[in-house]
């Protein structure tokens, strides 16, 4: 259960958590079109709050927005302010923040020409997605038999709604069958992405991840291409196979949810030594640090909201 925090924003106005409501012909609660965010804000060393990555993220929004043709009628700046009004309103020091852009009532049938396109920004606590455990010791994770979309079906570069029934086909079929997490293989065969966090590999000390073609341009993947640049370790942006993945030294998924996840298990087999790796285990630190604002290389990251 999400626990309640005070307020919610929603198309420009803050109302209390439980006015936050929709009517029941919205839109996109019929046919999936509309796109969100996932966020992190995180407390500081000197106790303040600092959102990870705010203008990457209202990026991806608004790129997701445009690829499906929601008109968003508020402006980056109005979005980026609304976030930090809400955290200081909340008074929540760490959390999860969810922007979503969504098609109002009004028009029902497959051509919303004048619907509203509405936007909401929730907050809320959120503790380690894949859980505790599994972010000290590694997951077990399963290739799911539901395929990722192509992206001539679905396009992947936007974070839409509809796109993650594939998702949850794919976690729930894993979970019931006791694992932690679904890895999906892409059209071709090859691997993509996991249900919720983009994957990598490491080799002898060489990283590999698959190249953005077709999975959602993750922004941990991406702070995780930079930390391994800065610590000068060799990272391809590649694509690779189901038994190459079973055949790596470590394995790591990646997301604002799930932050660096280790992976220890794929498919009943043990990756590497079946716990985190050496080069898994200092991203995962470097990361933790630059979040929180105690890498002063990463400071470019923050946006301070307290
Ligand atoms: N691939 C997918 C399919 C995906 O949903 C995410 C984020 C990523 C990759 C990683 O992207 P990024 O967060 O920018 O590093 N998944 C969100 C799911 C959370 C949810 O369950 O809801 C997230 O991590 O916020």
């Amino acid at each position: 259960m999400v626990e309640k925090t005070d307020k919610i924003w929603m198309d420009g106005k803050m109302i209390g958590w439980d006015e936050a409501q929709v009517h029941i012909l919205t839109h996109t609660l019929h046919y999936g079109l509309g796109v969100f965010e996932g966020i992190r804000f995180y407390q500081t060393g000197d106790k303040r709050s600092a959102v990870f990555r705010l203008q990457e993220h209202l990026d991806r929004l608004y790129h997701s927005a445009l690829i499906h043709q929601l008109e968003i009628s508020f402006r980056p700046e109005e979005l980026k302010q609304a976030t930090l009004d809400l955290i200081r309103i909340n008074r929540l020091p760490e959390g999860y923040i969810r922007p979503l852009v969504f098609l109002g009532d009004g028009a029902m049938g497959l051509l919303p020409a004048n619907n509203p396109v509405r936007v909401a920004i929730a907050i809320w606590k959120w503790g380690a997605y894949l859980g505790e455990e599994g972010l000290k010791n590694g997951i077990r994770t399963k290739v799911s038999s539901f395929t990722r979309h192509h992206p001539n079906v679905s396009m992947t570069k936007s974070k839409c709604g509809g796109d993650y029934v594939n998702s949850i086909l794919a976690k729930r079929e894993v979970i019931r069958s006791g694992y932690d997490e679904a890895i999906l293989l892409d059209p071709e065969g090859y691997v993509s992405e996991a249900s919720g966090e983009n994957i990598f590999i490491a080799s002898k000390g060489v990283l590999k991840t698959t190249p953005l073609t077709s999975v959602l341009p993750g922004i941990t993947r991406d702070s995780v291409i930079r930390i391994a640049a800065d610590q000068k370790i060799a990272c391809r942006e590649e694509r690779f196979t189901r038994d190459e993945m079973y055949c790596a030294d470590e394995m790591f998924l990646t997301g604002t949810a799930a932050e660096i996840t280790p992976v220890r298990e794929v498919d009943d087999r043990k990756i590497g030594a079946g716990k985190p790796g050496p080069v898994t285990r200092s991203l995962q630190d470097i990361f933790q640090a630059a979040v929180r604002g105690q890498d002063p290389r990463y400071r470019d990251w923050l946006t301070y909201a307290t």
